[in-house]
């Protein structure tokens, strides 16, 4: 049996004939449908009907970055309950990253070639405008071979409010001081029921758009998020990839989608269970059947182990993040130091273990090519 036909068969013992359908037509899939793969208990069907579509956008490539990650403070006034990262101002395990700490942290991986450098933090209401620009200044003069990737949507408003100028104006700022793209962070889910419940400080959906526009708008590239696992709903999480699909149609803008596995390790929603190798497969496969707009779906393996971002690059993923280096914000299962990290070589060989193509990208997802 060839490699169609063998899809066909299990798409239609699956009972998703019809939705196989409409991908090999390029038809849009509907809200219905997004239910429906949701509900469909073979997620191996879903996989393959998201399988075909990677292959359709990216081919066999694996997209990964040598990247480093930098939380520039944890000191945050939202006290989101799906957190474990923020320290409450005040808090003595507060801390904030001056310019020179920055230059010092890059000074450690100064043999290293990093090509991105992601940069995102915690709302601090004490930090004024001119931090935001030092610390990106202070990441292009250290390291002018990389590009910024930093601020969140909820950052950037925070940002234009003690700049006291409209984001329009401080998006040019923030380029002329090194920002290159923003990541995809703090959109968790666009549903007011979870907003109230788990993030209610922090802005709300309708801002976070407004905000992603004005990046747009701005020529700034951006990704999205959803972070699943906790209290969302089915319903909720397929309007969320609908509502971000919207937007894209609207700017173009976003380059990536990332799903967000919840690791509710230190939180106040400790009670809540691991997500399962099973739930982040279908999660990154339902992504990228609704987002077809999106030409990147991401694995971040420090989210979803290694093994599983591996078998991902199947069910949808084109992207693997990435070296990575350090990371404050969860802990890769079982861990709990910051320093999280995969070098070139064991990158490399995940995705080739994997029997996919790697390209090394940059932040913009230009192809590397090795000197
Ligand atoms: O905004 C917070 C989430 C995000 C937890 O754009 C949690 O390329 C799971 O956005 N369990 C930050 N998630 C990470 C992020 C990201 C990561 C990698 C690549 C990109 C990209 C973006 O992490 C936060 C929040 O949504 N988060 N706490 C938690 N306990």
């Amino acid at each position: 049996m060839n490699r169609e036909v063998e899809v066909e068969v299990l798409v239609a013992r699956a009972g998703l004939t019809d939705l196989y359908g409409k991908i090999l037509k390029g038809e849009r899939l509907s809200y219905e449908d997004g239910l429906r793969l949701y509900q469909t208990l073979d997620l191996t069907a879903v996989g393959a009907l998201a399988n075909h579509v990677r292959e359709r956008m990216n081919g066999c490539a694996t997209y990964y970055v040598r990247n480093l990650h930098i939380n520039y403070t944890n000191i945050c006034n939202k006290l989101c309950k799906f957190c474990s990262f923020y320290a409450k101002p005040g808090d003595p395990r507060g801390y904030v990253l001056t310019a020179d700490n920055i230059i010092a942290r890059l000074d450690e991986y100064r043999h290293q070639a990093i090509r991105e450098i992601h940069m995102v933090a915690g709302i601090n209401p004490k930090l004024p405008y001119e931090y935001y620009l030092d610390i990106l200044t202070a990441v292009r003069t250290a390291r002018p071979d990389a590009q910024i990737k930093a601020f969140t949507m909820i950052e950037l408003a925070q940002i234009a409010r003690v700049a006291k100028k409209p984001l329009a104006d401080v998006l040019e700022d923030l380029k002329d001081a090194g920002l290159t793209c923003c990541p995809g962070g703090g959109a968790e889910v666009f549903s007011e029921r979870v907003h109230e419940e788990l993030f209610r400080a922090k802005l709300d959906n309708e801002g976070w758009f407004e905000v992603s526009r004005e990046v747009h708008r701005a020529g700034l590239k951006s990704n999205a998020t959803l972070l699943y696992g906790h209290i969302e709903t089915v319903e909720e999480k397929v309007k969320h990839l609908l509502h971000i699909r919207e937007l894209q149609d609207e700017t173009k803008g976003f380059q990536c989608f990332v799903p967000l596995a919840f690791d509710p390790a230190r939180t106040e929603l400790e009670h809540i269970p691991l997500t399962t190798g099973q739930q982040n497969l279908r999660e990154i496969a339902i992504a990228r059947l609704l987002l077809d707009n999106f030409p990147h779906i991401k694995a971040f393996w420090i989210m979803i182990t290694p093994q599983v971002a591996q078998l991902a690059l199947w069910y949808g993923a084109d992207d693997l993040d990435g070296t990575v280096n350090h990371y404050e914000i969860t802990h890769a299962l079982g861990t709990t130091s910051d320093h999280q990290v995969l070098n070139h070589q064991e990158l490399l060989h995940l995705v080739n273990e994997a029997g996919r193509v790697p390209v090394e990208r940059d932040a913009l997802y230009n192809v590397m090519v090795a000197a």
